[in-house]
């Protein structure tokens, strides 16, 4: 009996030498140790055993269980130890490395251009007025002295949704309202998306975008009217860029302007960008007409104004010399993100 269990202890020692898992770890002690373990089986056969040889046995297969119980746990947590030590290598996280740039985009050129145009007018009094894309028939036309027989209504040019519903083909309509329920003085700008039925070519598009704006107080002269765009101007294209004011026609505005801006690629001597011109055509503006006051509300007697309407889109392709007006509504990011 003694050497059976001397020999139990040899195997299970050998065993535990080349053990490659806590699996087989645990069987090995059930296999050895447990409740029908050959260990156990053992003792329990020591019955037969002489009065003198039960204590020596007891004791020598007690001293064994003893120390392979304790071999086995001090392998298991060995190998806890290792697996342990693997698992953290595996998930080790170097925190001197590069962390991963996320790419947070950029405002479209045109928006970037539109705050700033909004900052310089804001710094001159003016507010924000936007209004509805989809428009009456009266606000986008009647009211701006635009007859029912002009060619400006044609469906040819215009967008219809239903018979007097259009999308508005300026930005008037909302300075319209404005005039219609706000008394004198009234500075403000309009700017967002117009719709005109164009085909598409490099300085076309059917949806573009359109900034207006609208003074209207006792008093207001032509002279205001070219303080406020040459000011404005300044601070889009630079303290000396130098503009000039042609006569125009617009239904709207009497008298009308339209206004150039002096070529700021060639400096006036005519190039490519300004067709040999010297001169570059930003906006249009003029002092409201009496009748667009009048109907709104406003007496003509007492009040004047002046507005302007400048395209956004030729705004910004001047500024960053952009060729082509369907670049900013493909939505490609190799375009956008140089701005
Ligand atoms: C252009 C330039 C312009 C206006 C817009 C306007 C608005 C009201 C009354 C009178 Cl509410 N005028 N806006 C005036 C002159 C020019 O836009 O090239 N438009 C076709």
């Amino acid at each position: 009996m003694k050497q059976q269990l001397e020999e139990i202890k040899k195997s299970v020692e050998a065993q535990l030498a080349s053990v490659q898992s806590i699996e087989s770890l645990e069987e090995i002690r059930i296999k050895y140790l447990g409740k029908k373990g050959e260990l156990t089986s053992i003792l329990k056969g020591m019955g037969s055993l002489s009065a003198e040889e039960r204590p020596v046995i007891g004791a020598l297969a007690n001293e064994i269980r003893e120390f392979l119980s304790g071999e086995i746990d001090k392998k298991k947590a060995e190998m806890a130890k290792v697996i342990q030590e693997a698992k953290l290598k595996a998930e080790v996280i170097d925190i001197s490395m590069p962390g991963k740039k996320s790419e947070i985009g950029n405002l479209h050129p045109l928006t970037k251009v539109l705050n700033e145009f909004k900052d310089a007018v804001i710094g001159m009094g003016f507010q924000i007025a936007e209004g509805p894309e989809v428009e009456t028939d009266y606000y986008n036309f009647e009211a701006l002295n635009i007859p029912k027989n002009h060619p400006a209504r044609d469906t040819q040019d215009s967008f219809y949704v239903e018979d007097n519903i259009v999308l508005r083909t300026q930005t008037s309509p909302m300075q319209i309202r404005v005039m219609e329920n706000t008394k004198p003085p009234i500075r403000i700008i309009s700017p967002g998306r117009v719709y005109r039925s164009d085909a598409v070519d490099a300085t076309h598009s059917p949806i573009f975008h359109q900034i207006e704006g609208l003074v209207v107080d006792k008093g207001i002269t032509m002279a205001d009217l070219k303080g406020t765009l040459e000011t404005l101007i300044r601070s889009i294209y630079g303290e000396n860029a130098k503009c000039r004011f042609r006569p125009h026609h617009f239904p709207f505005t009497e008298p009308s302007v339209e206004t150039d801006v002096c070529c700021f690629s060639c400096g006036g001597k005519g190039c490519s960008v300004c067709k040999g011109e010297g001169w570059i055509e930003i906006l249009g503006g003029g002092m409201v007409h009496p009748k667009v006051l009048a109907g709104c509300g406003i007496d003509p007697e007492v009040y004047s104004g002046f507005a302007f309407g400048i395209g956004l889109e030729r705004l910004v392709m001047g500024r960053y010399d952009i060729n082509d007006i369907r670049l900013f509504f493909e939505n490609d990011v190799r375009f956008l993100k140089q701005f």
